[in-house]
C-alpha cells in the first residue's frame, strides 16, 4: 500500500544513487529526469491514453521504442531503490526521481503526488512514435506537444531541462551537451539560445548545430533552436531572469508528471477499489526484475534516430 512506503527514505535513496563514478559526466541525475519525462511524454489529451502511469517502459512496446534508447541505464541505477521500497510503484519511482534530481542539481523544488500504479500487462502501453524528434522544427513541437496539452510557452520552459545532461551518439544519434556544467540546474541554456550563435555542425552525424566559443564545443538541436522562433521574448527573459524560469518550470514539470495519472481509478482516492484492475497504489505488477527490458534488447531495436 501507498501508506506504507516512506518517500522520505526514498527521495533520499534517489539521491545517493545519483552519484554514479565512470557514467557520463558522473551523475545520473540527467537521465533520471529524462526518464521522468518520457514515461509521462507519451499522454495524448483526446484519447486519455499514455501518460506516467503504468511503468510501461518495463515492456519491449515502450522500453524498446529507439526514442527510449539509453534510459535503460536510468531504470537499472534505480533498481536498488524498487527493491528496498516493496510497495513503492515502479511508476511513482521513475517520476519522483525526475523531481529529486531536479533538486539535487540545484533546481526548483516540484510538487510531486504518490499513487501510480505499475501495469501488469503491455495491453495499455501506449503506441510507439508519440514522443517528439529533436530533428524536426517548431511545428512538430507544437503537434506532440499539443496532444499532450501543452502551449507555446510551456514547451518552451520544458525544454529549459536541456540545460543539463548531453546528447549520445549511440543513443539518439546526436552528440554532446548543450551547456558547460551539465549537472548544474540552471537558466545556462536560454542564455547560449540568447547570445550565442549556432552553426550546422559538420559531421557525419544527424543535423545539430554548434559553437566552441567557450573552449569546449556546445551543441543546440534544430528543435532547441525552434523556441526561438516561438516565443523570443520568452527565451530572453529566461536568459536574464533565473528565478522566473525556476518558478515556470516547476509549475510544468509538475504538470508534466501528472499527465494520465487517475488516482480514482488506481483506487487511491475514496473511489471503489477494482477488483480486476488498478489496486492499491504499487500493489500491482511489481514483478521487477523480470520485467525490466534488459540493454540487449533496446539495442536490438536502436535506430540512429530519435
Ligand atoms: Fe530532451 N533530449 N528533448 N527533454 N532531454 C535529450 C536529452 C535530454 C528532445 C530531445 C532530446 C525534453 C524535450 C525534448 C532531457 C529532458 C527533456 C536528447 C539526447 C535528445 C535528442 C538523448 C541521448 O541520450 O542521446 C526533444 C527535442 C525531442 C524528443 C524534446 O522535445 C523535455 C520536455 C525534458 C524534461 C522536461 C534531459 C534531462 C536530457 C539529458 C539526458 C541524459 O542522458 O543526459
Amino acid at each position: 500500500m501507498s501508506k506504507e512506503v516512506d518517500y522520505d527514505a526514498v527521495r533520499k535513496d534517489i539521491a545517493a544513487c545519483m552519484e554514479q563514478p565512470g557514467y557520463d559526466d558522473g551523475s545520473a541525475g540527467p537521465v533520471f529526469v529524462r526518464l521522468a519525462w518520457h514515461s509521462a511524454g507519451t499522454y495524448c489529451k483526446d484519447t486519455k491514453t499514455g501518460g506516467s502511469n503504468g511503468a510501461g517502459m518495463r515492456y519491449e512496446k515502450e522500453g524498446g521504442d529507439p526514442a527510449n534508447a539509453g534510459l535503460q541505464h536510468a531504470r537499472v541505477f534505480l533498481e536498488p531503490v524498487k527493491a528496498k521500497h516493496e510497495n513503492l510503484s515502479y511508476a511513482d519511482l521513475w517520476t519522483l526521481a525526475g523531481v529529486v534530481a531536479i533538486e539535487e542539481m540545484g533546481g526548483p523544488k516540484i510538487e510531486w503526488k504518490a499513487g501510480r500504479t505499475d501495469f501488469t500487462d503491455d495491453s495499455k502501453v501506449p503506441p510507439r512514435g508519440r514522443l517528439p524528434d529533436g530533428a524536426q522544427a517548431e511545428d512538430h513541437l507544437r503537434a506532440v506537444f499539443g496532444r499532450m496539452g501543452f502551449t507555446d510557452d510551456e514547451i518552451i520552459t520544458l525544454s529549459g531541462a536541456h540545460n543539463l545532461g548531453r546528447c549520445h551518439a549511440d543513443r539518439s544519434g546526436f552528440e554532446g551537451p548543450w551547456v558547460m556544467r551539465p549537472t548544474v540546474f540552471s537558466n545556462q541554456y536560454y542564455k547560449m539560445l540568447k547570445n550565442m550563435e549556432w552553426k550546422p555542425k559538420e559531421w557525419s552525424g544527424p543535423k545539430q548545430y554548434a559553437n566552441d566559443d567557450l573552449g569546449q564545443e556546445l551543441m543546440m538541436l534544430e528543435t532547441d533552436l525552434a523556441l526561438l522562433k516561438m516565443n523570443k521574448d520568452l527565451v530572453h527573459k529566461y536568459a536574464d531572469d533565473k528565478d522566473a524560469f525556476f518558478d515556470d518550470f516547476a509549475k510544468v514539470f509538475a504538470k508534466l508528471i501528472e499527465l494520465g495519472v487517475d488516482r480514482k481509478d488506481a483506487g487511491y482516492e475514496a473511489a471503489p477499489k477494482k477488483s480486476n484492475d488498478a489496486g492499491a497504489p504499487g500493489q500491482e505488477g511489481n514483478d521487477g526484475q523480470a520485467s525490466i527490458v534488459k540493454h540487449d534488447d533496446v539495442k536490438k531495436t536502436r535506430s540512429s534516430k530519435l
